[in-house]
């Protein structure tokens, strides 16, 4: 998945901002869309499906202003890595994630030794995402995704995709398109999988015969374990660790994006070192990325390794995957038996 946007619901009550009335209206009727018309065009060509039942169906999804504006406000891009955190990183997650674990305990143990990534991390990805399946979000997915393909410009051809995903991933799973709901971004079920990735890396962990994450927290579960698989976890590796900063560190060294690019070794030459040699050791030849983040009272430091690049991979914020990490470690202080 090439550009990520998931958004947990979660973040839905955070928006305040008031865009002026009018310039985020949304289309009237989709079915008479051209661009509509172009999409169902290929969805015909393509994949198959029926021209009339696409129309009929597009006539009866909604454009929603209330999805243009929570889209310009995401929580990473107004908050600051205190208040962030105070979010996500609650005793109402940690708490609600025991209770969660302890019903699914041996599902989380199977996908924790089959795809190698520590059940704490899937389970603080749910608590993130949706508080354990409890919010998933109370949008139509087709009327999401369409008031984002036809009436946000900024995003369409992103947003577009995953509409056509989401009509054959529909197909594909034998539901109907406008009985899902979702995220206001169209991110869906426990983990908020976009189509494209529900597509890609949603599995039936049950084996049912069915890929159902909106519903099966046993899907769930391993479907969350085999993306990160599938975006290189590496089993038994460290995640982040905190750093310290001795002298003149030029500033242009921290938030240098999310890919780890310099080693340990560069950064401990340029100032920034780390903060407490964990055990086992690290590398000083292993990638990290330099992260400065605004607390109350001045900033932290830490050096994020290849599997805190892997948690950007679900979403593209290093805020939101300290957010998954820190939440983790409460949680795995937890569930240990
Ligand atoms: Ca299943």
């Amino acid at each position: 998945m090439s550009v990520v946007l998931k958004i947990g619901v979660a973040l839905m009550g955070i928006w305040s901002a008031f865009v002026v009335a009018g310039e985020l209206a949304p289309s009237a009727n989709y079915a008479a869309n051209p661009a509509t018309l172009t999409l169902i065009d290929e969805l015909v060509q393509e994949e198959g499906f029926d021209r009339t039942e696409l129309i009929t169906l597009f006539a009866k999804v909604e454009g929603k202003e209330s999805i243009l504006k929570a889209m310009s406000r995401p929580a990473e891009k107004t908050k600051a890595w205190y208040e962030y955190r105070k979010i996500f990183v609650t005793d109402k997650r940690e708490r609600e994630g025991v209770e969660f674990f302890a019903k699914h305990k041996q599902t989380f143990l199977r996908a924790e030794q089959q795809f190698g990534v520590p059940a704490e991390i899937i389970l603080s990805i749910m608590g993130v995402e949706t508080y354990y399946g409890r919010i998933t979000g109370s949008y139509r997915v087709m009327d999401a995704l369409s008031t984002l393909a036809f009436d946000y410009p900024k995003r369409s051809t992103f947003f577009t995709k995953e509409l056509k995903s989401y009509l054959i991933l529909s197909r594909e799973q034998g539901v109907e398109p406008l009985d899902i709901k979702g995220s206001y971004a169209g991110a869906m079920g426990y983990g908020q999988f976009m189509p494209s990735s529900y597509r890609a890396y949603a599995i039936d962990f049950d084996d049912d015969d069915k890929i159902d994450i909106w519903n099966n927290p046993v899907d769930a579960i391993g479907s969350v374990a085999n993306y990160f698989k599938q975006h290189g976890w590496k089993p038994g590796e460290a995640v982040i660790v905190g750093a310290k900063v001795e002298g003149m560190v030029p500033e242009n060294l921290f938030n240098d994006g999310l890919k780890p690019k310099r080693t340990l070794d560069d950064y401990a030459q340029a100032g920034i070192s780390v903060a407490q040699p964990p055990e086992p050791p690290l590398d000083s030849n292993a990638s990290a990325t330099a992260i400065k983040f605004e607390v109350e009272e001045g900033h932290e430091y830490w050096l994020g390794l290849h599997n805190f690049y892997v948690i950007t991979r679900y979403n593209h914020s290093s805020m939101y995957a300290m957010s998954v990490y820190q939440l983790s470690q409460l949680l795995a202080a937890q569930i240990e038996e």
